[in-house]
């Protein structure tokens, strides 16, 4: 089976612009932001999962504002005095440092499941996020949140993140595919760029965040036994495809694929299909759904799923209609999926995050299930009570000039507080005296 582990943006969730070559995130920068509304979209989509008969758990947010980042900026003083002279002095450090990126979790860390590993341990590699200021300071806190979390020491390793050096900088899961077909399982590690790239061969926009020498480092650490590594096509990132899940989706045995997401994409396919035996490909023409067309409708990034009753397409409303949804009804119509459910999910897509960015997957056991901490793993009562909370502690809306308001900071905590009681987490953030 697998776990679908979901993020939640915090109370600071903003639309900062914080992601060259991101198109989504730079078309809103600055707009006005609803914390509350992301946060219960997020839910309903976690409920969503829930009913189709797949096992979901949360993984709480990080703490924002991160004051101790704006410390070892320079600024001094309590924490609010530190929030108002950082806003005064570098507004855009302050947006860094109250990101709520983290809530995309699938560039939280990449999984290798015990039963693909060397040593039978499920690995699980925390993404440095180099590539981005206001995502790199996620890896710290989320390295010893995962600890917390997959505590249990006979069955998880969670590694530290690679060094946070630019060609080892990794973007997890979301430049990463588990293909399971008749004759075994294999993982698709997919890089924008590696030091021998020549000019000619990147993208001429945009930049390529993840590194091959990455994806490498963190298959060694996973003890990874089947892989194959690919390059993302360069087209794709200029086309705003910042990372592989926008191009690209699958689940067992099924590969859902615009046919510009690789380079030497036929190759890369039948590669896989040497290693884990026939797979079901579903190969999307540039004439059939444009790299235009499908950054903007994220249909690649919909949420492939292994339910009880059949593979479901959990798809963005963005897709509903267009082109987009004409690829849907057919690869329905051909038995590609059993079913497709549409979900809002329009505050993280206006920083770029559909339904697959928004959880990571880990392939576990009962047992294995059964030793992840608790109470992260939701059930409809669970569900209702983080509802009420994010009524009770996330703020309607939110502006970028709020983000200097000093409240903020013990809004944050108390809300983060009161989480970690509901999923009984014990200390957890720093400010409680735990280690995140
Ligand atoms: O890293 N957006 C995220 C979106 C991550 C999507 N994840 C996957 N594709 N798996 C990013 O670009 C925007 C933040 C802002 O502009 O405020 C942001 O960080």
């Amino acid at each position: 089976m697998e776990l679908q582990l979901d993020g939640l943006p915090g109370p600071t969730n903003i639309h900062g612009g914080l992601s060259p070559g991101n198109l989504a995130s730079q078309a809103n920068a600055g707009a006005k932001a609803h914390p509350r509304a992301a946060a219960r979209q997020c839910l309903a989509k976690m409920r969503a999962v829930m009913a189709l008969g797949v096992p979901q758990a949360v993984l709480p947010p990080l703490e924002r504002p991160d004051i101790s980042f704006l410390r070892a900026a320079g600024f001094a003083g309590t924490d609010a005095e530190v929030l108002v002279a950082a806003s005064r002095e570098d507004a855009q450090l302050v947006r860094h440092a109250s990101s709520s990126a983290f809530m995309w979790t699938a560039n939280c860390a990449t999984v290798i499941p015990a039963a693909d590993s060397a040593d039978h341990f499920c690995h699980l590699v925390p993404a440095n996020l180099t590539s981005l200021p206001h995502r790199s300071i996620e890896a710290g806190p989320r390295t010893r949140m995962l600890r917390h979390l997959f505590a249990d020491g006979e069955r998880f390793v969670v590694h530290d993140p690679l060094p946070a050096v630019s060609v080892l900088a990794d973007e997890g899961a979301a430049n990463h595919h588990r293909v399971q077909g008749p004759a075994g399982a294999c993982h698709l590690f997919v890089h924008g760029r590696t030091t021998a790239s020549a000019a000619a061969d990147l993208p001429q926009r945009f930049p390529a965040r993840q590194w091959q020498e990455a994806s490498a480092a963190v298959a060694r650490l996973g003890r990874a036994r089947a892989i194959v590594h690919a390059r993302q096509h360069p087209a794709a990132i200029d086309a705003g495809a910042f990372h592989n899940d926008v191009v690209m989706a699958g689940v067992a045995d099924r590969i859902l694929v615009h046919e510009r997401a690789l380079v030497d994409q036929p190759q890369v396919i039948a590669e896989l299909e040497r290693r884990c035996g026939t797979l079901r490909l579903a190969e999307i023409s540039e004439l059939e759904l444009s790299l235009e067309q499908a950054v903007r409708s994220y249909l690649f990034n919909s949420q492939m799923l292994d339910t009880p009753t059949g593979i479901v397409l959990l798809a963005p409303a963005e897709s509903a209609d267009g082109p987009a949804r004409a690829v849907i009804d057919r690869l329905k119509s051909e038995g590609f999926f059993a079913r497709t459910e549409f979900i809002d999910l329009r505050e993280s897509m206006m920083g770029g995050g559909g339904p697959a960015c928004l959880r990571l997957r880990v392939p576990l056991d009962e047992s294995g299930l059964a030793a992840v901490a608790g109470g992260i793993i939701l059930d409809e009562d669970k569900l209702r009570r983080l509802e009420q909370w994010v009524d009770r502690r996330y703020r309607r809306d939110l502006a970028l000039s709020d983000l200097r308001d000093p409240a903020l900071i013990g809004e944050c905590r108390t809300a983060l507080d009161e989480l970690t009681r509901i999923l009984d987490l014990g200390k957890l953030y720093r400010f409680q005296g735990g280690s995140v």
